[in-house]
């Protein structure tokens, strides 16, 4: 039996890269005078490096070779990180960052049959409360037993500390839970701390390598807008909810 859902955030809980966070760091680039600019096809091959702090080293590294180097190259970017977590908490306060189809609706069925709720992410703690306060109101934070975020632990994801960290929290053992993400980074992340987990993609996610997934899914579907399997079973009913995720949680065991 499933005890908890442990929830991805970005991509997973709503699409929040392309028109979110990548517009977030183009107007702190901006702001700070710099003329970097981060368009789509850009951020996709960005995303591979997890985390903001590490994605905006990663592309000075590989992007900007004439770029002079700075006296104290963390506190930069720091203050660059700063300033576009600013950006991203008035873009989700302005509302234009919708939740993925049946992210509400699985959350409530999840409350309703007792079933604990936790979420696993890469990104800043306050980016997690925006958007769950924008979207599901404030109350919605109290949903979540455990919000593992951020740099709570040193390694993101791909490495599964941020879900093992998640679970002592939760004080519950791998197979007692089930993971939802969007990306193999986050495939890889779960896997690695025992967590069977099911993804939807994205079209930043839709090629990535998801092996060792229970499905993937195209979404987690609502009456009347069924979601598609990409690979595994899909539900029967064209939705999620959680008599299909006992169904590919036990399948698995
Ligand atoms: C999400 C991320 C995050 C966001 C930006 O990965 O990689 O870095 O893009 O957030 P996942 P911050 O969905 O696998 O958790 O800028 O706050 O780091
Ligand atoms: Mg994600």
């Amino acid at each position: 039996m499933i005890q908890a859902l442990i929830f991805d955030v970005d991509g997973t809980l709503s699409e929040t890269e392309r028109d979110g966070h990548r517009v977030a760091f183009n107007r702190a680039f901006a702001d700070a005078g710099l003329k970097w600019i981060w368009d789509v096809p850009l951020y996709g091959e960005l995303l591979a490096i997890t985390g903001g702090k590490e994605r905006i080293r990663h592309f000075i590294d590989t992007h900007q070779p004439a770029f002079p180097p700075q006296a104290d190259e963390a506190a930069f970017i720091a203050g660059l990180h700063k300033a576009k977590t600013a950006h991203y908490l008035r873009l989700l306060a302005e509302g234009g960052i919708p939740l993925r189809p049946g992210v509400r609706r699985l959350l409530g069925e999840a409350r309703t049959r007792g079933v604990r709720l936790a979420i696993a992410t890469t990104t800043t703690p306050e980016n997690v409360t925006g958007l769950l306060e924008a979207t599901l109101g404030a109350e919605s934070i109290d949903w979540f037993e455990v919000i593992a975020a951020g740099d709570i632990v040193p390694k993101k994801k791909p490495a599964g500390d941020i879900y093992t960290w998640a679970l002592r929290e939760l004080n519950l053992a791998p197979e007692q839970c089930l993971a939802f993400e969007d990306s193999a980074n986050g495939v890889r992340s779960a896997r690695e701390a025992g967590i069977p987990v099911l993804v939807t993609d994205n079209s930043y996610t839709h090629h990535d390598d998801f092996s060792g997934a229970l499905a993937v899914l195209s979404d987690l579907g609502d009456p009347g807008q069924p979601a598609t399997a990409r690979s595994g079973i899909a539900p029967a009913s064209g939705f999620v909810d959680c008599s299909y995720l006992q169904q590919i949680h036990a399948a698995a065991q």
